[in-house]
């Protein structure tokens, strides 16, 4: 049996879709994967039309995060108009909300969908599609009204899945109105991937030990459990040494919540097999209570070469009453100190345009970020109230927040307000010229935000790189050829960030895009 995959993400890194492909491989049955960015068409273009009618899938599954409900449903409804071929929603959203998903799928797959869609397959083949399945995390309309739908446990033993490829040669992408085999095109592959297709994403744990209220993990631990799930370093390197294999991969971008759940045993024995089998340089995520310095140390010896760390907010009161996050700014400045001593590159997240937050939050965390020990380089993100999360049903119920918000906006819009702009630069500036310029708006003049305006241009397009190049530089060990590789890597996707102001490209056409299907088909944006 085939199954045909599509994600409709502006990028081709689609971890979920190559696992479900590859066990999909491993029990028998056949699948393609195919990227159709942002897709919001009124019709399928012939050339989609085509693809189908030449593969003949007999399962089509669209995985989904919460900002692609409005292509996944325009798909959805295209598609059941030309096919008879069920469709699977599967992913994020569809975990968070089943109900609503299945308005408009055949099938809804509610939580990890490797088992499921073989299952599923099999069915299809053995009893065909017109008699309901039951199957442990499918929801279909018959089952959908009962008490409790069949729920699958987690997956506890993840080194029995076979794991991801960096490009498999099933992997298609829509472009230009064609459909180009990706293995057999890299140069478009590594257009649509991140980092210019520069890093493997992979990720060796699932689950988050913390339950922050912004976060779509507070919802999925209840469906998972609260135990974070690890992969064997064994079964990790397996999947690390086919991926080296690629030229192109020049870093592994660790994509688990917390790289650090890791005890200190598989630490080390991960590093010493890393840097004997793989010996790339490697980003790791972390949570600053959660670091461990000799750990990092270890990490380090094997290549680790950035630590990206979410900080949220520089107030201890917007950290524990509104996010839930139970972490003083205390434990973040030791956290990052113990980073920039490891000589790895920081990179710290925030959270900004939080209803909840007043003017002396925003001030206070100013005065928090100037603080941390540079050169360290910061990303803000939009509070965007995903559904599941509780923060967002505390906003609803208050009033605060449009409960649809989350479906036209991606968290790197930020508002261009007067505090944002001196948090994005505090990195870069003297302290006295932040300290002049950390005032409340009552106290504010003319220069205060001409100052502010004229440093936020000159940084974010000069001094910011420059920085970020040398934390590069020097957590590659001032490496010159990896450096001159990554540059050159990079330089398309960087480039394309200079210009749209730190907006991705494919994020910026995809909002153009939802702009006008909002003027041209009213009827899907209607609940
Ligand atoms: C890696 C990652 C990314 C990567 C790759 C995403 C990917 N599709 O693989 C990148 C960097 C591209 C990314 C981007 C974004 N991300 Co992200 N990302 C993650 C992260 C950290 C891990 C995802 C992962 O690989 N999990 C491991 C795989 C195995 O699990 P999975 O993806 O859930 O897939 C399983 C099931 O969901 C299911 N499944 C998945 N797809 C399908 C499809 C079918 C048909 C079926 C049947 C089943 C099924 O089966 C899979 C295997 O078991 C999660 C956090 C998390 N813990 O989940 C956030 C997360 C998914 N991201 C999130 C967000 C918000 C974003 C952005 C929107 C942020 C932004 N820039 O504004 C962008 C999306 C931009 C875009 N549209 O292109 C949110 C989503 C919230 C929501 N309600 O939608 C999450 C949950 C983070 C969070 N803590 O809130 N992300």
């Amino acid at each position: 049996m085939k199954c045909l995959l599509i994600s409709l993400q502006s990028n081709a890194y689609v971890t979920g879709l190559k696992y479900i492909s590859a066990n999909l491989l491993a029990n028998g049955h056949d699948a393609n994967i195919l990227l159709l960015p942002g897709y919001l068409e009124k019709k399928l273009a012939p050339a989609i039309e085509d693809f189908i009618q030449d593969y003949k899938p007999d399962l089509i599954g669209i995985g989904l995060m919460s900002i692609e409900f409005y292509p996944a449903k325009n798909l959805t409804k295209l598609l059941h108009e030309k096919f008879q071929i069920p469709v699977i929603w599967g992913g994020v959203h569809a975990i968070i909300s089943p109900d609503e998903c299945m308005k408009y799928a055949d099938f809804v797959c509610t939580g990890e969908g490797e088992r499921a869609v073989v299952s599923l397959l099999d069915h299809l083949k053995d009893k065909g599609k017109d008699i309901a399945p039951e199957i442990p995390n499918i929801l279909t309309r018959k089952n959908r009204s009962a008490k409790e739908p069949l729920k699958a446990p987690p997956e506890s033993d993840l080194d029995s899945l076979p794991f991801q490829e960096y490009l498999p040669d099933y992997f298609y992408g829509f472009h230009k109105n064609k459909i180009y085999n990706f293995k057999k095109n890299p140069g478009l592959f590594r257009r649509y991937a991140l980092y210019g297709g520069t890093c493997h994403m992979m990720i060796t744990t699932r689950g988050c030990p913390f339950n922050c209220g912004y976060c779509a993990n507070a919802y999925l631990s209840t469906v998972y459990g609260r135990k974070v799930r690890e992969r064997s370093v064994e079964n990790c390197m397996e999947e690390l040494m086919n991926v080296k294999k690629d030229p192109y991969v020049l870093y592994i971008n660790f994509e688990d919540d917390c790289f650090f759940t890791h005890n200190r045993e598989w630490m080390s024995k991960f590093a010493e097999a890393y840097k004997k089998h793989i010996n790339l340089p490697f980003i790791v995520r972390v949570i600053p209570t959660m670091l461990d310095r000799e750990a990092l140390r270890t990490l380090r010896k094997a290549g680790l070469s950035m630590v990206v760390m979410g900080i949220q907010s520089g107030s201890d009161r917007v950290n524990f009453d509104v996010f839930q996050r139970r972490i003083s700014f205390s434990s973040v400045k030791m956290a990052a100190g113990i980073i920039s001593e490891s000589g790895a590159a920081p990179f710290y997240e925030m959270i900004v345009d939080n209803p909840y937050e007043t003017e002396d939050d925003e001030i206070e965390t100013i005065n928090a970020i100037s603080r941390l020990k540079r050169p360290y380089i910061i990303s803000l993100a939009h509070l965007t109230f995903f559904p599941g999360a509780p923060l967002t049903e505390r906003a609803i119920k208050d009033n605060i927040a449009d409960p649809d918000a989350y479906l036209f906006r991606y968290l790197v819009k930020i508002d261009t307000t007067y505090l944002n702009k001196l948090l994005g630069i505090t990195p870069f500036i003297p302290k006295a010229l932040m300290r002049y310029l950390n005032k409340p708006e009552a106290s504010r003049h003319h220069i205060h935000i001409l100052l502010v305006n004229f440093f936020n241009f000159i940084t974010k397009r000069f001094v910011e790189p420059v920085v970020f190049l040398f934390i590069m530089t020097r957590a590659l060990n001032y490496n010159p050829i990896w450096l001159i590789r990554t540059v050159l890597g990079n330089w398309r996707s960087a480039f394309s960030k200079l210009i749209s102001n730190y907006l991705g490209k494919g994020d910026m056409e995809y909002d153009k895009k939802l702009a006008s299907a909002k003027k041209d088909m009213p009827e899907l944006f209607e609940k």
